[in-house]
């Protein structure tokens, strides 16, 4: 199970203030380095490609507000903040501020390891993980999508990967113990569901959220 504990948050601050560069150098080995993995050993590419794209966009759009003034923009708050006072009436829905809010796969992810970490499952076919991941995509994506991309999301969800499999791929292929397994996703999640909670709080907060489809 070296992949998800070789790679960590920061735990945060006292003022859970999110520094922007750890922030990105994590968000990007996530998507590289784990995505690969996961998709060597599980999704096909074909599935994850347009997904990673458009995580790596999201990504590059924060990086590049973030490049332009390292000082200015040391957390995500104050990226907020500073584009607030920019961008006046387009705000939120614009700049790194819309590309942030966008990165909802941290919480996708946060949200189906958790499912699978509380055991729940499709007591009829346990090695299922489609309970996981459509509780993980209600709860995240699926208010932001138009009907065709939630008919895609369904029709994804017959690619997703037996449970084993996929428990299997987050050890690098190696066959271990489901609960020694369970054990570091939990171990992960700690720091993990901190700042990404902390992220969307401050979302909630600054009232930057935004509802729309695409
Ligand atoms: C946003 O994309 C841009 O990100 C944003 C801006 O341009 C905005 C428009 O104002 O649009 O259209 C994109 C949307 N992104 C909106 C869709 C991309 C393809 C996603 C295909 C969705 C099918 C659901 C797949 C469900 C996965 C099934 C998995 C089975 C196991 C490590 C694994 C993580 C997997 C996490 C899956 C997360 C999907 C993330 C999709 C995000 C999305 O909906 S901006 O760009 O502001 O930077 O300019």
């Amino acid at each position: 199970m070296a992949l998800l504990l070789e790679h960590q948050f920061r735990p945060l601050p006292a003022d859970r203030q999110v520094e922007t560069r750890p922030f990105l150098e994590y968000a990007i080995m996530l998507v590289e380095v784990v995505s690969f993995d996961i998709m060597q050993y599980c999704l096909g590419p074909t599935i994850f490609a347009p997904i990673k794209s458009d995580i790596l966009a999201n990504i590059t759009k924060v990086k590049a507000v973030y490049d332009t003034n390292p000082g200015r923009f040391r957390t995500l708050q104050q990226i907020l903040e500073v584009e607030k006072e920019m961008y006046g009436t387009q705000w939120p829905k614009v700049g790194a501020t819309l590309a942030l809010m966008w990165l909802k796969s941290l919480r996708f992810i946060q949200v189906f390891l958790q499912s699978l970490l509380d055991g729940e499952k499709d007591e009829n076919n346990p090695n299922l993980i489609r309970v996981n991941v459509t509780k993980a995509y209600e709860l995240t994506l699926k208010r932001y999508h138009s009907w065709w991309l939630q008919q895609l999301f369904r029709a994804a969800l017959f690619a997703a990967p037996y449970r084993s499999d996929f428990l299997k791929a987050l050890s690098k292929g190696r066959e271990v113990k489901e609960e020694e397994c369970l054990e570091k996703v939990k171990k992960f999640l700690i720091n993990f569901s901190v700042t990404v909670d902390a992220i969307y709080e401050m979302y909630n907060k600054m009232n930057a959220e935004i509802d729309y489809r695409v």
